[in-house]
Order: structure tokens, then sequence, then C-alpha cells
């Protein structure tokens, strides 16, 4: 543990930087506004800060559509604005995570404008192209995630490209050295500027062999992700993280085992899609089941325990709300969004909190299709009352699941547009920043932003949640969700009441500590017993040397 990396008793925060704070009044975040809202990060004791894109782009998919990697958006700001972000972050001791976007482009992006031209562009094979099918129409009849074909016709050429995203999103073909040499250079400019790392976007796409159809974790991905780390970040003491929707405990220890050359952490996404309808996904999610949620937990707790390292999350900006997906974001919304990061945080790997989960903001509450501004939503909105859905089915669907639930403005005041812009905020404020929002969590000493801070220095006071062994305990109790970590004779209990009702438990002799309380949020435990009884969404942490 001596010789751990830079990143490990640290906690990471997402910032989406289109709704986070607007310095000019346009509507839209900007980097000046981040910058004038560090000081929030560096109280709640946050240690590196995961940057969703701020690089030029059309905005098809709000920044995932790159045009320049070298450029910074101008309704985000300037080059010298991310200059002084990077600095002002390093003088409060917090690592900048960069997002790297490169499954795909836009499709205003150079090299594609470039490779559009003509069969024999020079750039023609950084991207991938097939002739239309034999009576016409695109090549085969795979479909984007966005919805509709992953083919869009060229119109230069005649031929089709082909994108896993929507048609601004055109993929990169990654079989092509020159193409994956232009990423390396891009990614050592990076870093020689100062960065901390990268949050690498769909990464276990780029492997994809379109010949077989093997698009997931494809057949080239550890050799890519591999070339990738000797090319771009040899010698450097970057993290780096990759979002893998495929990833399983299985291949987990692929991407980040230590003798793998690959990565620090994968963002996986089990404990997300086991809530998922098996045929509509998330816009008919299932009852939230605790045992099998835990269970995925344990799992992957499991699996690193050894080797690797696990990124906690339970939110980011593709996904509802933790406390209205795992909480109640209604009656119990303080003490389920405490009870939620208590079990996370105590867990073994780097918690990450997404931009308003530190005050307990819920998910959008719209009522009409014209709310949203997700092209995902709106596309799949179109697909599917056509197909003959209710537009109120749909919409029931969204308000649990939809990527705008977490892309409504960052509450910052109780004044008007929660204190996010000055101006007309690009997607709507939620009506409830006038009793939930960080100027008010300020003052509150019971509130959920205390309780994450408390939650944030205790993993950087006490080694046993950095390093611990990690072990499921009542683990098929319905309500309950607890473990114990265990450290060289130290041992911290965490039991945490995952309802809305009082719980009386036996407890296992492992819980049964007695010493200090990291957490008692509803009056000191101190010592555990035989016999717990819990209120509604209480969670307690207890840590014995
Ligand atoms: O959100 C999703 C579930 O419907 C996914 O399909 C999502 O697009 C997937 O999580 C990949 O996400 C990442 O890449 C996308 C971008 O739109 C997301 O914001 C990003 O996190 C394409 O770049």
């Amino acid at each position: 543990t001596a010789d751990a990396p830079w990143w490990t008793d640290r906690v990471g925060y997402q910032i989406y930087p289109r709704s986070f704070a607007d310095s000019d009044g346009d509507g839209i975040g900007d980097i000046p506004g981040i910058i004038d809202k560090l000081d929030h990060l560096a109280d709640l004791g946050i240690g590196v800060l995961w940057l969703s894109p701020v690089y030029t782009s059309p905005m098809a998919d709000n920044g995932y559509d790159i045009a320049d990697y070298y450029g910074i958006e101008p309704t985000f700001g300037t080059m010298e604005d991310f200059d002084r972000l990077l600095a002002e972050a390093k003088a409060r001791d917090i690592g900048i995570v960069m997002d790297l976007v490169v499954n795909h482009t836009s499709d205003q992006h150079n090299w594609f404008l470039n490779a559009a031209k003509s069969t024999d562009a020079p750039l023609r094979e950084f991207y991938i192209w097939r002739d239309p099918a034999p009576g016409g129409g695109p090549p085969d009849d795979r479909q984007a995630f966005f919805g509709g074909p992953a083919w869009s016709l060229s119109p230069e050429t005649g031929q089709y490209y082909f994108h896993l995203f929507s048609p601004g999103q055109p993929d990169l073909n990654w079989r092509n050295p020159e193409m994956r040499a232009e990423v390396y250079r891009m990614m050592r400019w990076w870093v020689d500027k100062g960065i901390a790392g990268f949050r690498m976007d769909v990464i276990d796409l780029i492997g994809k062999d379109l010949t077989t159809g093997e698009i997931e974790e494809g057949p080239y991905l550890h050799e890519y992700i591999q070339e990738m780390r000797r090319e771009a970040l040899a010698g450097e003491h970057l993290l780096t993280i990759g979002e893998s929707w495929n990833v399983t405990t299985d291949t987990a220890l692929l991407y980040t085992g230590r003798d793998r050359g690959e990565l620090d952490m994968v963002f996986q996404f089990e404990h997300i899609v086991q809530g998922w309808d098996a045929v509509h996904g998330k816009w008919a999610p299932k009852p939230f089941h605790l045992p099998e949620f835990k269970s995925v937990f344990a799992r992957w707790q499991e699996t690193l325990a050894e080797d690797g390292w696990n990124a906690l999350f339970l939110n980011n900006h593709d996904l509802p709300r933790a406390v209205s997906r795992y909480g109640d974001d209604d009656e119990h919304r303080v003490n389920s969004a405490k009870a939620i990061a208590t079990a996370l945080h105590f867990m073994k790997g780097m918690p990450f909190v997404y931009q308003g989960e530190e005050i307990g903001m819920t998910n959008a509450a719209f009522t009409h299709i014209d709310q949203f501004r997700d092209l995902e939503t709106l596309n799949l909105f179109h697909e599917w009352t056509g197909q003959g859905m209710t537009d109120a089915d749909f919409i029931r669907g969204a308000n649990a699941n939809a990527r705008d639930n977490a892309r409504t403005p960052m509450q910052w005041t109780s004044g008007p547009r929660a204190g996010f812009t000055s101006g007309t905020p690009w997607i709507e404020v939620h009506p409830n920043h006038r009793h939930l929002n960080v100027a008010q969590e300020r003052e509150t000493e019971d509130g959920v932003l205390a309780h994450y801070k408390r939650l944030i220095a205790a993993r950087r006071a006490h080694p046993v949640i950095v390093h611990g062994r990690y072990d499921a305990q009542l683990a098929d109790h319905e309500k309950l969700w607890a473990y114990t970590r265990s450290l060289n004779g130290t041992t911290l209990a965490v039991i945490v009441n995952m309802s809305g009702a009082s719980v009386e438990a036996d407890l296992p002799p492992a819980l049964r500590v007695t010493g200090q309380d990291l957490i008692a949020t509803h009056g000191p435990r101190g010592a555990l017993s035989d016999r717990i009884r819990m209120a509604p969404w209480e969670s307690v942490a207890v840590l014995a040397a």
C-alpha cells in the first residue's frame, strides 16, 4: 500500500459542463463557471475531476461528437479558460480527467470531411465505408444505439458510413494504424498540458470486427488498449478509466489486471442493466431488487479484491439520479440519499460523485416530450410512438430513465433559475431548487452535503476504507445492505437500511463490533450487538480497532 498510486484514496467528481454553471448568461454552462465553483469541490474533499467533453463540437450529442480534439468549444470558453481551470484545480490538489471520445468523431471533424470526399481521399480509411446492399439501402440492418440504422448514406460517393451512435457520430476505423497514431498523438498533447488522466468513452467498442459482426469487446480491443498505453501514456502516472457497458467480472481483469498494461479501472454497468427490461431496456425499468443489486457489487468486490480496482458509481450524465432510482426522492429524500451514499462510499474502489448527487438532486419532472432535449430520447420517442406506444407510456419510461434526468441544471441557490444562469437555461431547471440547493445545504449540519463531506474525509483518514477486504453480510436480506471491511486487525462494519420501513434484524458475529461511529445518521451507535433496530433509511458505519 506504500507504493499505491496517487489517486488511491481519492474521490472523483463528474462535471457535465453544459449543466453545471453558466458565467455569461447564454443559458449553457461553461469553463469559467466551473472555475468559479472549484471551491465547492475542494470543500467537499474531491481529488479528481472528470470533465465531460469540452472540445469543439456541433453538439449533436452534447459534445460526445467532437469536431476538433485540440480545440475548446466556444460556448464553453477558450483554451486560455481551460488552462486556467487546470491551474486552479491543481492549486486545490484536484487532478483533471478528460473525456476521451475516440470510438467516433463528429461528422464535422476535418478527418471525416476529408474522408467523405471520394473513395480515394487520403483519410478515407479513417472511417468505415460500405457499398449499398445489392437492392439499394444500407449494407445490413444493424441499428444504432440511438435508434435508426447504423449506416448512413454519404452522398459524395454513394457509399454508406458506419455509426453506432447518431449519424453525426461516424465510427473511426480502428483497423487503420495511421488513424490510431493520430489519436495517440492527440492524447500526448493533452498529457503534456498536465491533465491527470482520461475517462475513455465506450472504449469496449474500439476493438470491433465488422466482418464477423463482433462489436462489443471485439477481437482487437485489448491489443489496441495496450498499444494506446504504450504509445500515449508510457511513463506517466495518469489515471485511466474505461467505460464498458459489456465488461463482466469474467473480463474485468483483462482491462485492469496489473500485468496487462491497460487501464486502472473500468466503469462497469452490471448493477445498472440488471434493473432493465429484457426487451425495452431502460424504457421499461423493473422494480428495484436489493438482494440482486448487492450481489452484483459483492461479485465485483470479490473479483477485484487482489488485482484491478473498482470504479464505484450509481449515476452519471446518462443515467437517472441515484436518489430517484435507488432511494425515495419524495418523503425520505434526504435520508435515502445519505443511505445509498454510505453503502457506495465504504466499498473498496474509487467512488464517483455526479454533479448534484452531493445535495440529493432528483430526476426531472417533465410531463411533455417538448421538455426533453436528449437526441436518444427524442429519436426513440418518434420511433416507438410511431410503432404504437402511447405518449404517456413513453414519458413514464423517460421519467424513470431518460438521460435528461441527470442533465437539468445544477441547483446552486433558491433564486431564479437556481443560480445556474442569468439567461434562459438550455433545459428547464427543476422547480424543487427552491428548497433543494447548494446554498441551503451548506447551512444544514445534517444535510446530504455534510454527509458526503464526512464520507470523503473518512476515506482519506482510514486505510481500511481504501484497502480493507470486503465481506458481504446478510446477503439475502431484502432491506438491509450490510458488509464488513477488514485490514490488519481493523474492522469496519457498515449497515444500511435501504428501505422506508423500520427494520429489526439479527446480526452475524462479524457485524458485532464496538468502536467509533464513522457514520451514524440517527443517533450514536458505538456498539453493535446481536440484534439491531434501524429507522427508515438509517445508515451506520462503526470502526473497531
Ligand atoms: O445511455 C445509454 C443507454 O441508453 C447508452 O447507450 C450510452 O450512449 C452509452 O452509455 C455510451 O455512453 C457514452 O457514449 C455516448 C454518449 O452519448 C454518452 O453520453 C457517453 O457517456 C456516445 O459517445
